[in-house]
């Protein structure tokens, strides 16, 4: 009688630790506008069933005030910790102000936040935006000897992303003089916004014969300038050659089919060491490195079918 008593207790004890440490954390999320977010929303939801975090997943289609609505609704429901991805990098001082006053902790994912107060957030989890550029923009000067007229499509206006990669790759093309970007514009990190775009850049450029490359700041746009080229009678990858960023299965897909040249990845699997850092938190560790840089790989037409085969895609 008396163990089973001490095995109950013990069951009962580890029962309420386990509740004790079972956490809840609101996720505040950009949208669904690419592959690639999707599959960061879905890694980071399957980590939190992993670690038996109750995740709180507020998707905000692409807009701000969204977003800051969803973090001031964490704070309400009293969440453990709260993940931002922000869709801009300005605007977020004061409800990380509301955050840190009610004691919850932030991580930043993916793309950056403005602020003059670094307090306001443990850490932030991302890829350095900047070298990606560079990547794609050396791919593209190496392949075309440095004379190339590039159509360019921008992802999100005032997005860390879409600043850090034109940033990188206009730094890596001034060495060039004969390779420029004659036009430039954004098309939201969407395929329909990509080849919407790209037909009107074509059309404005006499359907395009004189253009060497686009670069686009995401395969999503990417994949859609795919579309553009073909409805304009050339080949995507030969007569124009595309450059992009993130690396998703249907990039490395278009680029086995010899569609899009370049695709620079970007780990969409950003909720493990984001979860890693909120339990360390928890255990009693307060200052952490402001930015823990995700890397990838450049994916060409030498790698991308055994990628994907590793990734076990058809
Ligand atoms: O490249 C794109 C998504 O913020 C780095 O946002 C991310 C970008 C990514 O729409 O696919």
């Amino acid at each position: 009688m008396k163990d089973l008593f001490k095995t109950l207790t013990l069951a009962a004890a580890i029962g309420i630790s386990a509740t004790a440490n079972a956490i809840t954390v609101g996720f505040a999320q950009v949208g669904s506008e690419s592959g690639w977010r999707t599959s960061f929303s879905e890694s980071v939801k399957a980590e939190a069933e992993k670690r038996g975090i109750t995740l709180k997943f507020s998707d905000a289609q692409q807009k701000q005030e969204n977003q800051i609505k969803a973090v001031r609704s964490f704070i309400a429901q009293r969440v453990d910790a709260i993940l931002i991805a922000p869709v801009v990098e300005t605007g977020w001082q004061p409800v990380l102000m509301e955050a840190k006053r009610a004691r919850i902790p932030v991580v930043i994912l993916d793309r950056n936040v403005s602020v003059t107060d670094h307090s306001l957030y443990l850490t932030r989890i991302a890829p350095d935006f900047e070298v990606e550029g560079q990547r794609a923009a050396s791919w593209l000067t190496e392949k075309t000897q440095g004379k190339c007229n590039i159509l360019e499509l921008q992802g999100t206006v005032g997005s860390s992303a879409a600043l850090g990669r034109m940033k990188g790759f206009n730094e890596t093309i001034a060495k060039f003089p004969e390779t420029k970007i004659v036009r430039s514009q954004t098309a939201e990190f969407t395929r329909a916004k990509g080849k919407e775009v790209l037909e009107t850049m074509l059309k404005a450029e006499g359907g395009g014969k004189n253009i060497c490359a686009i670069w686009a700041h995401n395969d999503e746009m990417a994949l859609g300038a795919i579309q553009a080229i073909k409805e304009a009678g050339l080949k995507p990858g030969k007569d124009i050659l595309i450059v992009s960023v993130d690396a998703v299965d249907d990039a490395l897909k278009a680029i086995v089919a010899g569609e899009i040249n370049v695709s620079v990845e970007l780990s969409p699997h950003l909720g493990g060491p984001a979860f890693d850092v909120i339990n360390e938190y928890r255990g009693g560790k307060k200052e952490f490195d402001k930015w823990i840089r995700m890397g990838g790989a450049v994916y060409t037409a030498d790698n991308a079918a055994a990628e994907l085969t590793k990734r076990g895609v058809k």
